[in-house]
């Protein structure tokens, strides 16, 4: 039975040091009224989408970076997104930095309804990038340094389905996908800020949006969800932010994208009851899965070459690389 959610994925170009949270909420709400036109029910806007990807500079004092966290949700810069939203009576999802009560950092996103109550919250887990000053690279990545990990993936109900989040970097692991998956998410939003500049391997610079599309779309069809992937993109204060916004169907086959580096929408009509076709076939997993065979997911973080493995290699004639004579 088909469930249809019309889904803009509100790419916005870059957010400058200086830009005020009025004048962005502005863009945003313009992008929402755009996609209120176009008759949208949801609309995605990326990972901190309120102010520039601050992470990007080092602070010895991390508290002098405390103005980029929000302390409310909605707080008075952000109130006139939520009142539009629900004038028009559009649900949207955004990024944001949290400043909790408690003095926790974190890179946080949000679900928000067509009334303009928040119906989910999600708290960044996988943090990329370094937690130290490493004045050698042509610009810093402290996500590391600057947040509090978050607690784990949770889904709510909004739009008629199962809804998930995750937060850029996450979208590069299988495990974020997967444990959506197996609480039943049929659409799953994910903002993002990556730099086509990778500074421990430049020779992935060029696959930035390969290796994009490559995440999204396989986790989009190995766990049989919608996938919104929605950038915050363009040249922000001398860093370029990779664009490609896409919204991905079940199948993997992209369905809507963004083709500029600034503030765009692409709409998809997002049928959620296609999600069946997937999980009730290929990737029923009731019926496939061997969780008993994947133990050493949850129980080991790094790589460990079993000790019969790495003894067979080091006597192997395989080591002697020999000479050309
Ligand atoms: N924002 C974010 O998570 N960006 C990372 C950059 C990785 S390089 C440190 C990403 O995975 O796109």
């Amino acid at each position: 039975m088909s469930r249809i959610v019309t889904v803009g994925a509100a790419q916005t170009g870059p957010i400058q040091r200086d830009d005020t949270r009025a004048e962005v909420v502005e863009r945003l709400v313009a992008l929402l009224r755009q996609g209120a036109d176009a008759g949208c029910d949801l609309i995605v806007f990326p990972e901190l989408a309120l102010t520039t990807f601050f992470p990007r500079w080092w602070a010895d004092d991390r508290a002098e970076f405390d103005h980029f966290f929000e302390t409310e949700m909605p707080g008075p810069d952000t109130r006139p997104l939520f009142d539009e939203a629900a004038r028009l009576g559009v649900g949207f999802h955004l990024g944001y930095a949290e400043l909790t009560p408690e003095g926790q950092h974190f890179n946080t996103a949000i679900v928000v309804d067509r009334q303009g109550t928040i119906i989910g919250k999600y708290r960044k887990v996988h943090l990329p990038g370094h937690h130290d000053h490493q004045p050698w690279r042509e610009f810093q990545h402290l996500e590391r340094y600057y947040f509090d990990p978050g607690a784990g993936f949770g889904v709510f109900a909004g739009f008629g389905g199962v809804l998930g989040m995750a937060i850029c970097n996450d979208r590069r692991w299988s495990e974020t996908y997967r444990v959506l998956g197996l609480q039943g998410c049929e659409l799953a939003m994910i903002g993002y800020n990556t730099p086509i500049h990778y500074a421990p391997d430049p020779s992935q610079d060029v696959l930035q949006g390969f290796h994009n599309r490559l995440c999204l779309q396989s986790g989009a069809y190995q766990n049989g969800m919608w996938v919104v992937g929605v950038a915050k993109a363009g040249e922000e204060e001398g860093c370029d932010l990779l664009g490609e916004s896409a919204i991905i169907a079940p199948s993997g086959e992209v369905r809507a994208t963004c083709s500029t580096v600034g503030d765009e929408l692409a709409v998809a009509e997002c049928d959620l009851g296609l999600c069946a076709n997937y999980k009730d076939t290929l990737f029923d997993f009731g019926y496939y899965r061997r969780p008993e065979a994947y133990g050493t997911i949850t129980a080991q973080q790094g790589v460990v070459v079993p000790p019969d493995v790495v003894a067979a290699l080091e006597n192997s004639d395989d080591n002697d690389t020999g000479g050309a004579t």
